[in-house]
């Protein structure tokens, strides 16, 4: 009895990776999540359930994520969303300060221990007071594109999505709908790399949830009529997948900003400022993902 108490204190197992590390260590030394993820952890009753945000860069990841969690916390659509940690808020607040100041936020830098967790539970009135204890990373799509194309480049992601119940797959809209064949390819490697993840058994379907977000809908706004006819049109490949290999996934058309404005950086390239905000399809994909956790 000794022994074990000495043990799980002389160590603490890593969340995502399992990798054991020391009690006062602020972050994971094999995959960088963390530590006070683990120890919120720890402190709770539930095991918390990991939905990943992915999607390659620039297609909005960061603004929908932190949109999603000031939505939730402003108890949008009968949620309910109580932050573990005040680390857990940063990215809510990154997201929310800049587009109050008619700015986009940065781009996710690839070093892992820059990234922004979040660490949410979140209770929905409307499913029978269900909660749910939401960890939901904000990561950087290039690091994403890297361990896609080269696996175990980012042990962290492969980790993560191993243990994600649900995925959000986030495209860019408005660059598919412009013919680019780009959005395609890039959601049918993250899904055939998904496909590898998940797999159970050899010909089974994947039983993940997975909702594929069709994000910038304000280029667009056909997408918002039918998500399914646009992603079959303009996605055809990743929807082919989707219908060959995934049990649960469903198509969703989303955008952040209701105006944009355009004007000079500092160094002379033209870009975009969201001039008001009107968030709009930012709640009906996470509240199918969370309708689908097996
Ligand atoms: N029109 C429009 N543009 C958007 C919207 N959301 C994001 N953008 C644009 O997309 C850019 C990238 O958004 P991010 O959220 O930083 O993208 P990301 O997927 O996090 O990118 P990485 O951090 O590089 O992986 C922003 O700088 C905006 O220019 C939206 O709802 N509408
Ligand atoms: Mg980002
Ligand atoms: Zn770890």
């Amino acid at each position: 009895m000794l022994t074990t108490t000495m043990m799980t204190t002389a160590s603490t197992p890593c969340l995502i990776c399992e990798a054991e590390n020391k009690p006062d260590a602020l972050v994971c030394s094999r995959c960088y999540a963390p530590m006070a993820l683990i120890h919120e952890a720890a402190a709770q009753d539930r095991d918390p359930c990991i939905v990943s945000v992915i999607g390659e860069s620039n297609t909005g990841k960061t603004v929908y994520l932190g949109t999603l969690l000031d939505m939730l916390s402003k108890r949008a659509g009968d949620f309910e969303a109580v932050p573990k940690g005040a680390y857990s808020v940063n990215l809510q607040h990154n997201v929310v300060s800049h587009l109050g100041t008619r700015q986009f936020p940065p781009k996710t830098p690839t070093e892992v221990d820059q990234w922004h967790w979040a660490y949410y539970q979140v209770a929905h009135h409307r499913h029978g007071d269900m909660i749910y204890d939401l960890v939901m990373p904000d990561m950087a799509g290039e690091a994403l594109a890297a361990e896609v194309s080269s696996p175990k480049t980012y042990t962290v992601i492969r980790s993560l999505l191993e243990k994600s119940a649900g995925s959000l797959l986030l495209v860019d809209a408005g660059v598919a709908a412009a013919g680019s064949p780009q959005p395609d390819f890039f959601a049918l490697k993250l899904l055939s790399y998904l496909d590898g993840i998940f797999a159970k058994k050899r010909g089974e379907k994947i039983d993940t949830p997975v909702a594929i977000v069709l994000c910038k809908g304000d280029y667009c706004p056909e997408c918002f009529d039918d998500p399914r006819i646009f992603a079959k049109t303009n996605l055809n490949r990743t929807w082919n997948l989707c219908e060959s290999r995934f049990e649960k996934y469903d198509f969703f058309a989303a955008s952040v900003v209701g105006s944009l404005g355009y004007a000079h950086d500092a160094e002379g390239n033209v870009i975009p400022y969201p001039l008001h905000c009107s968030p709009r399809g930012i709640l009906e994909p996470f509240e199918w993902v969370l309708a689908h956790l097996s």
